[in-house]
């Protein structure tokens, strides 16, 4: 039986995590701006997904919060060059400012990388490109920590090679593997790379651009000829879909998607067709499944993983057993004849608010036995690993955050406290 496997780096939510309307185009974020978050239920919540796929049968990674709030920002930005006036300088100039050194967002490690596993890469090694960030503020500020901490998970350059985030700001403005699908037979097996990238003609910003999705193929230096770069469809941003990954899913041989994900349907189903022989395509067609209901039970931002027995299970968020559309849809999904054999729903709500449903919250990568002995075990979890965290999480977190909340620099110490806590007690080095 082949060794190769995909684990989930899922990203544990910060002590921070609060709505602060930081995503223009995001409808979650900006419908959720100023409402109290609970960082507490937020983190358990992550926790509990973790222990799901766990319990499912599959390694689970993760990835520790960053450090937050930034105040590294703050003193490059002028306000001082201790905490206390820096926060305090910075809520009086723009209250905005000071949540997005606050934000929580590198949770969603979907956003973390875009990743090539070595069966796809020229020198067959694990190519990993931090995602830049850089169409909003409060996320370009995780690229450098989050290379770091990837860094520290992948350290052996046998086996691991790091890219830095791409340059050029929102010229090439990259947000990784949530715009990434790979399509293969089989995990074991070299894969045909989907790069979907967003454009002009929509009413939101595309942040995902073609000019950086060809840059991030070139890095991890794939075959040319495994290489797919789509558009994404305006009306799909619009409507919402800020990342592809919320109207779609690849895993092995699968594709799940919603009919509108592309700007031209035909032409990238064709070309999709050609690439990847014998994929299976899993559509939700407009009628049946508005573009609006899709979004809004972020039913395609589900995983889709292979358990032991060969068999795919969609692991999706409670919304979309809520919603009536997608709740019928994928009731007709289990009963044809296609891969998909289980459907497990979770609460993640918290991170929904937000925008960030279960496919959002993880980083996928598919390793090799070796690769995967390479791996730092320190980010690796299991039961009992589940419950160390847990128990942090209780000690540490508040239940109820609102952004009044931000301007203390006392809770700015805690929040920060707490996650040094955390790598201390891991034995990982914090990035800076
Ligand atoms: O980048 N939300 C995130 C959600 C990211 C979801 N990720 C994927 N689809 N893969 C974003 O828009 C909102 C933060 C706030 O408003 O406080 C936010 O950043």
């Amino acid at each position: 039986m082949s060794t190769v496997r995909e684990v989930n780096f899922d990203g544990l939510i910060g002590p921070t995590h609060n709505y602060a309307g930081l995503s223009l185009g995001n409808v979650a974020s900006q419908a959720n701006a100023g409402e109290a978050s609970n960082p507490k239920a937020a983190a358990l919540q992550s926790l509990s997904k973790m222990r799901l796929l766990i319990d499912l049968g599959l390694v689970q990674g993760f990835l520790p919060p960053l450090p937050r709030p930034n105040f590294k920002a703050l003193y490059a930005l002028g306000f001082g060059a201790d905490e206390r006036t820096a926060i305090e300088r910075a809520w009086r100039c723009d209250p905005a400012i000071v949540a997005t050194v606050y934000s929580a967002s590198s949770m969603w490690t979907a956003n973390a990388a875009t990743v090539a596993p070595s069966t796809d890469t020229k020198d067959a090694r694990v190519h990993f490109v931090p995602a830049n960030l850089a169409s909003n503020l409060h996320r370009q500020f995780e690229g450098s920590q989050t290379a770091q901490l990837l860094q520290q998970v992948f350290a052996d350059p046998d086996h691991f090679r790091h890219h830095p985030p791409l340059p050029g700001g929102v010229f090439f403005s990259d947000e990784g593997a949530a715009n990434h699908g790979r399509l293969a037979p089989s995990h074991a097996e070299p894969g045909l790379h989907v790069f979907v990238y967003g454009d002009d003609g929509a009413r939101y910003p595309a942040r995902q651009s073609r000019a950086a999705s060809a840059a991030v193929a070139r890095s991890l230096e794939l075959n040319d000829q495994r290489v797919l770069l789509l558009k994404q469809s305006p009306a799909a941003i619009d409507a919402g879909a800020f990342h592809n990954d919320v109207v779609g899913v690849a895993n092995e041989n699968v594709l799940f998607l919603h009919e509108q994900s592309f700007a031209d349907r035909d032409l990238a189903l064709a070309r999709v067709r050609e690439c990847a022989p014998g994929v299976e395509i899993i559509e939700a067609p407009s009628r049946e499944m508005p573009l609006e209901d899709a979004i809004a039970s972020y039913l395609f931002n589900s995983q889709l993983v292979t358990l032991g027995d060969g068999k795919m299970a969609l692991i999706l968020p409670v919304e979309a057993r809520e919603n009536q559309c997608a709740n019928d849809f994928l009731k007709r999904v289990l009963e044809d004849d296609n891969s998909v054999a289980a459907l497990n729903f979770i609460d993640v709500r918290e991170s929904m608010r937000n925008g960030g449903g279960p496919a959002c919250l993880r980083l996928r990568v598919v390793l090799n036995g070796a690769e995967q002995a390479a791996v730092s075990p320190l980010f690796i979890t299991d039961p009992d690993g589940i419950e160390r965290l847990e128990a942090w999480v209780a000690r540490h977190y508040r239940d109820r955050l609102v952004a009044d909340d931000l301007r203390d620099p006392d809770f700015a110490r805690e929040a920060l406290d707490a996650v040094s806590t955390l790598y201390g007690m891991l034995g990982v080095r914090l990035p800076n």
